[in-house]
């Protein structure tokens, strides 16, 4: 069976695992654009993941010393053989400590350079995003980031920086020699209010990293696309949206929002940014 790697990248609380749970939750009821073609290698792990979700519960952060965890899963394709998605899910740690130390483990600078695509997020309202310095700093510190010499924590605008040079440098090329494709998935989009979902994930992001959405415009060898994505379409913490969401099918509740023909258009397929980054290499 051939392959094709999603590498998910961001940092620790960006909604990574969370998304991995729906995206499962997804594939078993079939609607969306990825179709599966049999069972997860590990369903204990995906199982686990949705079984916070139905019972109206957020995944807790993944644990720092659970480096890595892959999603693998056959998918059907049009041609007669299907292709085994894989989706390794470093911990958010470890990119963070990547940025800061420079240092990449062989484990997934392989990962990136096997991968047919990646998937960098950024979560709405993380307690843990770093605000921006000002843009002068930011932009300082950008240029010594690596060197070992933060004390300070490093602003997450500067981490996603850096993690998208890594992308631009590390990720090959796709099979029919066009650029790589990095969908940029802004989790949590639920938590903004209607105003600012309206001005859609790229306006929001150039807003709370300024640096980091100017880095994105700037990209000319990578296929860049931005996403939105709620994957139980509201906050779970909240009661009310809670009790409602637990009358409903998991994999009938989320949105994902991108642009098409100039407008932010929502849509219920949260399978549509992994679609997107595979690509033409599913037909
Ligand atoms: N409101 C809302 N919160 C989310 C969503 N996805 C993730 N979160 C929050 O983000 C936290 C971190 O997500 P997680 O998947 O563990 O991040 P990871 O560390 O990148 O794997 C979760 O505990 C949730 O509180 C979403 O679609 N909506
Ligand atoms: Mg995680």
């Amino acid at each position: 069976m051939s392959q094709q790697s999603i590498v998910l990248v961001g940092c620790p609380d960006s909604g990574k695992s969370n998304y991995v749970g729906r995206l499962w939750a997804a594939l078993q009821a079939g609607k969306g654009l990825l179709q599966r073609a049999g069972m997860p290698n590990d369903i204990t792990y995906v199982e686990t993941l949705c079984e916070h979700l139905l019972q109206g519960a957020f995944v807790a952060r993944t644990d720092r010393n659970q480096a890595r965890q892959d999603f693998c899963v056959p998918l059907r394709t049009e041609g007669a053989e299907p292709t085994e998605l894989i989706v390794p899910d470093f911990t958010g740690e470890i990119w963070q400590d990547a940025v800061k130390k420079s240092e990449l483990s062989v484990d997934w600078q392989e990962a990136i350079e096997n991968a047919h695509g990646a998937m960098l997020f950024v979560r709405v309202h993380s307690n843990l995003n770093v605000q921006p310095l000002d843009w002068v700093t930011a932009r300082d510190l950008l240029t010594n980031v690596g060197n070992g010499e933060q004390e300070t924590e490093i602003p997450t605008q500067v981490v996603l920086c850096e993690l998208l040079e890594l992308m631009q440098a590390r990720l090959a090329r796709r099979p029919d020699g066009s650029a790589p494709r990095l969908s940029v998935v802004v989790s949590a989009w639920d938590r903004l209010d209607a105003t600012r979902r309206s001005q859609g994930p790229m306006e929001y992001l150039i807003r709370e990293f300024p640096l980091f959405g100017g880095a994105l415009s700037d990209v000319d060898n990578l296929d860049i696309k931005i996403y939105g994505v709620s994957i139980v379409g509201g906050d779970l913490s909240d009661e009310s949206f809670r009790l409602d969401f637990q009358t409903k099918a998991l994999a009938d509740c989320g949105w994902v929002v991108h642009e098409r023909d100039g407008g932010w258009h929502q849509e219920p397929d949260v399978t549509a940014p992994v679609a997107w980054a595979i690509g033409g290499a599913l037909s």
